[in-house]
């Protein structure tokens, strides 16, 4: 018998523990995914802040120096560090240095901040903390606003053509050496386009319905893909298709605020699974 260790991912993120959002999904795919996933929290929230009221929350400032000592002193290989929602200044160190501490590591940042426009409560004034993060990074995945905020760019109106989506990619490459969009309208489809080693656009049929979480539900699938061995452009083309499959498999007429209903789709996940 051979042994083949798992990845190791280090996931940098809150826990948002009812709503699929956040560590309470990215865990979950990335262990399907054949990964071992270290989940470090920065804080606790009962719900993630997209419409299921005022959460209770527990901030967790000082752990995540103290567990990434505790790593150091363990000699662990991390392959990859993926962050995502950093609420706090603390939080954006806290990733930086985990990069300082794992040079070697796949750094993927989603910069977790905005959406539909407008910056998440609270976010406001984590930009730049956020573009000095992606400065640091292998791959950043920004949602339209978020890509368009890293760039201090005006959100663009209406549609987006093929080219004008992968020139929006090609301008982040500024910030990071690989990226990838998500959300841009062109038509009836919703794209994703990449920079970098690869250039491309991913297309799936638009949905009405947006939920929370369907981000960090892309990011992860993606880094477990490339953590595969996948290209940039295979392992975005998965996350997108899994992200419509679990929308697809959610009742319309449940509450979109509980978020995509992925649970039963994990085994469609595992290495070899369908
Ligand atoms: O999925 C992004 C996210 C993460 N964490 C918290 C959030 C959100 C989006 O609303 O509120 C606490």
């Amino acid at each position: 018998m051979r042994y083949q260790a798992p990845k190791t991912v280090l996931c940098i993120h809150d826990l948002s523990s009812l709503g699929r959002c956040s560590l309470s999904v990215i865990g979950p795919v990335l262990a399907a995914m054949g990964c071992q996933p270290v989940l470090l929290p920065t804080a606790i929230f009962s719900t993630h802040t997209g419409g299921l009221g005022q959460p209770a929350v527990q901030l967790c400032h000082g752990y995540g120096e103290g567990a990434l000592e505790h790593y150091r002193s363990l000699g662990v290989q991390i392959d990859c560090i993926y962050t995502g929602y950093l609420a706090s200044e603390e939080d954006q160190h806290l990733a930086a240095r985990a990069f300082y501490q794992w040079p070697e590591a796949l750094k993927v940042v989603d910069p977790v901040m905005a959406d539909h426009g407008r910056f998440y409560a609270g976010m406001e004034d984590k930009l730049p903390g956020m573009q000095a993060l992606c400065r640091s990074a292998d791959l950043i995945l920004p949602n339209l606003t978020e890509a368009c905020f890293l760039l201090e760019e005006e959100l663009p109106q209406g549609e987006l053509d093929e080219s004008a989506a992968r020139a929006l990619a090609g301008r982040l490459n500024a910030l990071c050496p690989q990226a990838v969009v998500t959300g841009l309208p062109m038509g009836r489809y919703l794209a994703c386009a990449g920079a970098g080693r690869d250039a491309f656009v991913v297309r799936r049929l638009r949905l009405d319905r947006s939920y929370p979480g369907t981000g960090d539900l892309f990011a992860a699938v993606l880094t477990g893909a490339l953590l595969r061995g996948n290209a940039l452009s295979a392992a975005t083309d998965a996350a997108a298709g899994f992200v419509a499959d679990a929308i697809a498999a959610t009742d319309p007429t449940a509450s979109t605020a509980f978020g995509v209903w992925f649970e039963p789709l994990l085994g469609r996940l595992t290495p070899g699974g369908r």
